[in-house]
């Protein structure tokens, strides 16, 4: 059972598929995507370049795809998607519309037994949980938001229907990723733009362009050597040289940042191996983000409104984007700084502030997402004993790898918490993690084995492994959904590996006989296909191979 069909579920069912196991899919959405499929604002973009986010492990997808700009648009993701999904025959594996609601284990006979909204049952000895970290949206519990009479659209559920600003005043909350993103497009054609901001964000100028010939013949031929790098580079994390890496001098990164900020892209992040780990350095990098706002933006108090102080650069998933700064010249654009003038309530016409009213026509909120665990916890999963994932993350998740949980035998995270995840490109992470638990699935069926789980001793070892890693750089330095915060009631705990080398630790622990993992032998009673009864309701045929 393959739960999500974005990068990573797709991928999972191509891969379980040709190991010779039954599989299936179940996606909410009407179609594959993921992440992809909801999002579909305006000016809407991966951040990562298309050549990199893009499957690594088809030379035939590769070599029958071209990508048209730099950063692609999430229609020409979704494209792409679509096509690897029809090129490798994966539809027919995936019950669309479908929303899984519960996964429960069956201590005696070894499998797990899915319910979805759809009333469907299955039995599945495997359950490959590729939830996506960014597909709860959130939406705040601010006063009268249901009152307003205008539309309200949020980012991660747009309409497919082209949404028209043109004549209307339109307010968007939120200056996350989504927001920077969505702000210079709708700013185009309405009326009035009202920008409510809480936090000013780092963001860094994209400078997409249409991919040229020459771009696509560098990255063939550096295509192996990418390769190789995704083995043993940490993009976007801690590199081990960042404790002993010298600290720069400030006209020495002034210079490089302006050569990287030329060039366009988050590589200013990754400019010096201690950027996340040393204030004095990461505070030179904020002065140069800054100073390029102000450059920008020709009104000092917004300029300064715009300017983030409360959190290192990069602590956040750094913005890229196309414009924004600029947006804020635009006669039609206003921007509210709501740590000066908080949000009272929404009313039928608007947004009620400590100090104005402002008028609207629409409402968008790029209010992010409850992310990393929402999905995976949004559903009523229940390992050994009857124990809740809920109960077993009360205090913030707990796996060991992000790829697994101790009491939840044969559930596979794929990006789970305490896995690298959403640091650096998604879907070589994806990848990595489909790679690692099918290996480990032939393992167990060249031994034979039933069950594999997390040890609680390794699980307990691995988070604290991740918390001390965090804790050596900026990162929690930051109010950011890393680390849960913009969830009421959600525990405050950094859920991302940021560490040097998780690939390389994989490997090992793989080789080493699956250290910290424990399996059980055949001892588990075996399905043979066929319907079985489960309660009142009749479940589908066992989804175990062979
Ligand atoms: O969400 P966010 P996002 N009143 O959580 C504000 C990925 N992504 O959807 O910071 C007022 O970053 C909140 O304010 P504050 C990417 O990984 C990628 O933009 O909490 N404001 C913040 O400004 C990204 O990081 C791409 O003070 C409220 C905003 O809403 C992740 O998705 C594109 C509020 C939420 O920002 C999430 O990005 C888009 C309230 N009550 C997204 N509640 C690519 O480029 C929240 N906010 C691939």
């Amino acid at each position: 059972m393959v739960v999500g069909a974005g990068f990573g579920g797709l991928y999972a069912l191509h891969r379980l598929r040709a190991l010779g196991l039954s599989v299936v899919g179940i996606e909410a959405a009407p179609d594959v995507g993921g992440t992809w499929y909801w999002n579909r604002y305006p000016g809407v973009r991966c951040d990562v370049p298309s050549l990199l986010y893009s499957y690594t492990w088809s030379p035939e997808l590769r070599a029958e795809w071209r990508w048209s700009e730099r950063y692609a648009a999430q229609a020409e993701i979704l494209r792409y998607i679509g096509h690897a999904a029809d090129r490798f025959g994966l539809r027919q594996l995936i019950r669309f519309e479908t929303r899984v609601i519960s996964a429960l284990y069956d201590d005696d006979a070894g499998v797990w037994t899915v319910r979805t909204n759809r009333g469907d049952c299955f039995r599945a000895r495997f359950c490959i949980m590729a939830t996506g970290c960014l597909s709860v949206p959130n939406t705040p519990d601010i006063p009268g938001l249901a009152d307003f009479a205008g539309a309200i659209h949020h980012t991660a559920q747009w309409p497919h229907e082209p949404v028209d600003f043109s004549g209307k005043r339109v307010g968007v909350v939120g200056t996350g990723s989504s927001g920077i993103q969505a702000i210079p497009v709708i700013a185009e054609t309405a009326r009035h733009l009202t920008v409510f901001q809480r936090t000013p964000n780092f963001s860094l100028p994209s400078r997409n362009r249409p991919l040229t010939e020459q771009d696509h013949e560098q990255f063939e031929a550096g295509f192996e050597a990418y390769l190789e790098s995704l083995q043993h580079s940490d993009f976007g994390r801690v590199p081990p040289t960042a404790a002993t890496a010298p600290i720069p001098a400030r006209d020495v990164q002034w210079t490089r940042y302006e050569a990287l900020w030329q060039e366009g892209g988050g590589a200013i992040l990754y400019a010096f191996p201690n950027i996340l780990t040393h204030h004095g350095v990461n505070d030179v990098a904020c002065d140069f983000v800054r100073a390029k706002i102000r450059e920008a933006v020709h009104d000092p108090q917004t300029a300064d409104d715009l300017c983030p102080t409360n959190h290192p650069l990069g602590v956040k998933r750094i913005c890229v984007d196309s414009g924004y700064f600029e947006t804020f010249n635009r006669p039609n654009v206003t921007l509210v700084n709501l740590r000066r003038e908080p949000i009272e309530r929404f009313t039928p016409a608007g947004v009620q502030t400590s100090e104005r009213t402002f008028e609207l026509d629409m409402l968008v909120l790029a209010t992010g997402f409850d992310a990393i665990t929402g999905a995976l916890l949004a559903m009523d999963i229940r390992g050994r004993d009857g124990r809740t994932l809920k109960e077993a993350w009360a205090d913030g998740p707990r796996t060991y790898l992000g790829l697994g949980v101790a009491g939840f035998p044969n559930l596979f995270t794929i990006t789970g918490p305490g896995s690298p995840s959403v640091i650096g490109n998604v879907i070589a992470n994806c990848e990595h993690h489909v790679d690692w638990l099918v290996d480990c699935i032939e393992h167990m069926r060249r031994g034979k084995l039933q069950t594999v789980e997390p040890e609680e001793t390794a699980q307990h070892q691995w988070m604290d492994h991740v918390a001390d890693v965090a804790s050596r750089t900026l990162y929690p330095e930051a109010n950011s959904w890393y680390l849960g915060v913009n969830i009421p009631g959600k525990p405050k705990v950094f859920m991302p590996y940021v560490g040097a080398g998780y690939r390389h630790t994989c490997s090992q622990i793989a080789a080493d006989s699956y250290r910290g993992f424990r399996f059980e032998g055949g001892t588990a009673e075996r399905h043979r296909p066929g319907l079985h009864r489960d309660g009142s309701q009749t479940c589908e045929p066992d989804l175990e191979g062979n």
